[in-house]
């Protein structure tokens, strides 16, 4: 079932082991047809090649835009060769088939990403290319269709045994179609965020879900449990993330290390100021900015993050938005820690930090950047909708309107506003209290706001000293850690709700416990209850208008 290859169609962007397969096909006695500057190099690599404008009779026009779009090249591609009546019309027309086609396609998605304008992206979008590509693939019983140069040394041992299996032919196909199907993709994606405003709003119409080029890069040893199998896909078109970031030191990440390391980044990279986010299970235990007046900002933002609850930060995420500093490194290295991403380590930081086997190191590439849009599965289909990025009306303090006391000074104010930022990054229902910069509880997934009030607040009571241990991570930590002591952190703090306060009650048991000043959406039938419990307790609150449920 193997199909010799005589004849061979070439057209490639990437030039890349181009001269190697012409040689090689060559070699094996096949005949190669190619266009414009594919059959340059190849005939500058001294192999004879046969320019596709000579088979057609049609020069290549329109800038290259019509090149191989030509019955004589369809036709030669598409002929099904076990069907009689195709090959006596093939003869009939004058057409040679092809036994081979090898295509890989204009850079779309690198351009896209070069920040080019909109008619240079449009220039990019191959249409001869995968033309040809969906032709040979269709054509599978008679065609070998190849679209990766990594394939190219397969396809010289293939031209000299007599040509490819079925098999092979199938499967090369296969491979075809997903090929054209994410760069199709990728064009639906890009011109829809381009160009899909019906309403003339300037608004897209849907969220550009940006699943522009996914490639598996990685399988992983299990999913969130042993028995779960998992993998992890690469967005080649995306902003740098968690899926891009290069891993320095430690061992393989592992699906949970994927989903706390990105939570943590979310949460660090919410704050342009210098700040530190621990996670774990995906909900911060600690975040913070650096004082302003710190000597090593990250380092700062981190020691105080740490501090908010150390009993589990024991085997954290922590991600910093800045560069780890060696301070930094000193610090982290006597907490366990399972992972630590930031934009970039000193060459210290990453010396101290290797010295620990179980730590993983990651950097990202470029920056951090996320999707303009977010997508979860949901049984049947998917949901998708613009990104919480913070940058709500609500979310600017200018916009705030003050719902009881006084109006906060500057001081106050600026905690309520790193509490405003910080509070989105917990799951709802989400209660954090702050001081300075830096949270100090903070209570989050539960299914009412009375228990995240009562959480944040138990937690900001108890200050857990966590003792390094060579506790495996799964284990946990576990108990009360040595040296517990019992502090007041909720007196004085400034607290925020991620959605408003459905009653009085959980703005109670802040206000019991001694917070100054409250930051909440407001919005709720019972907002004079509540802002009566605030007015009682003589404390300053501010709704922000906007909300940032985080499920
Ligand atoms: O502009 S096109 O969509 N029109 C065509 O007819 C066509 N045929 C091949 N682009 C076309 N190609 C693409 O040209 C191929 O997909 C390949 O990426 C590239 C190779 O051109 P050259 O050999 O001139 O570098």
């Amino acid at each position: 079932n193997r199909v010799p290859i005589r004849r061979a169609l070439i057209s490639v962007y990437d030039k890349t082991g181009l001269e190697e397969l012409a040689i090689g096909l060559h070699a094996a006695g096949v005949a190669i047809v190619s266009t414009g500057s594919t059959a340059a190099k190849i005939a500058a690599a001294g192999v004879p090649v046969t320019e596709v404008s000579e088979v057609t009779g049609f020069p290549e026009a329109l800038d290259g835009r019509v090149k191989t779009l030509h019955p004589l090249v369809h036709a030669g591609i598409l002929a099904d060769r076990r069907l009689p009546d195709h090959v006596r019309q093939l003869e009939e027309m004058n057409v040679e088939p092809f036994d081979l086609v090898v295509v890989n396609l204009y850079p779309f998605v690198d351009t896209v990403n070069s920040g080019a304008g909109q008619d240079a992206v449009v220039e990019q979008i191959d249409i001869g290319g995968p033309s040809m590509v969906r032709a040979a693939a269709k054509n599978h019983p008679s065609v070998a269709v190849v679209v990766d140069p990594a394939r190219y040394t397969e396809v010289i041992a293939a031209a000299s045994a007599g040509g490819f299996e079925l098999v092979a032919r199938q499967r090369l196909a296969a491979a075809a179609f997903a090929h054209t199907a994410a760069y199709d993709n990728a064009v639906a994606a890009w011109t829809s965020a381009q160009f899909l405003d019906s309403d003339g709003d300037g608004l897209i119409d849907w969220p550009a879900y940006a699943g522009y080029s996914l490639e598996r890069s990685e399988v992983l040893r299990y999913g969130e449990n042993p028995h779960q199998q998992a993998a992890l896909y690469v967005d080649k078109g995306a902003p740098a993330g968690i899926a891009q970031a290069d891993q320095l030191h430690g061992k393989a990440m592992s699906y949970n290390n994927f989903v706390d390391a990105d939570a943590a980044l979310r949460a660090a990279f919410d704050f342009d100021e210098p700040a530190v986010a621990v996670i774990k299970h995906a909900n911060p235990c600690g975040v913070a900015v650096a004082s302003p007046d710190a000597v090593d900002p990250i380092a700062d933002a981190h020691a105080k993050a740490h501090a908010c609850d150390p009993l589990s930060a024991f085997g954290g995420v922590i991600a910093a938005n800045r560069t780890v500093t060696a301070a930094m490194a000193r610090t982290v290295a006597g907490i366990f820690t399972e992972v630590v991403i930031a934009p970039d380590f000193e060459p210290e930081a990453v010396e101290i930090l290797s010295k620990k086997k179980n730590i993983r190191l990651l950097a990202l590439p470029e920056g951090y950047g996320r999707y303009p849009a977010e997508v979860r599965q949901v049984s049947g289909g998917m949901l998708v909708q613009m990104a919480d990025k913070v940058d709500a009306y609500g979310d600017n303090t200018a916009n705030w309107t003050l719902a009881a006391g006084e109006a906060a000074d500057a001081g106050t104010l600026a905690d309520l506003a790193f509490a405003w930022t910080a509070v989105r990054a917990a799951k709802s229902n989400a209660i954090l209290l702050a001081n300075n910069g830096a949270a100090v509880g903070i209570g989050m997934g539960q299914v009412n706001r009375v228990d995240s009030c009562k959480l944040a607040v138990e937690r900001a009571n108890t200050l857990g000293v966590a003792v390094e241990s060579d506790v495996d991570a799964a284990g946990g930590a576990s108990g009360a850690p040595e040296g517990a002591v019992s502090v007041q952190r909720s007196i004085g703090a400034v607290a925020s709700s991620d959605a408003f306060f459905p009653f009085a009650d959980g703005l109670q048991i802040l206000l019991d416990a001694g917070v100054r000043a409250v930051v909440q959406p407001g919005g709720s039938v019972r907002d004079d209850e509540v802002i009566a419990a605030a007015n009682a307790a003589g404390i300053t609150m501010y709704f922000t208008g906007a909300r940032h449920f985080f499920h």
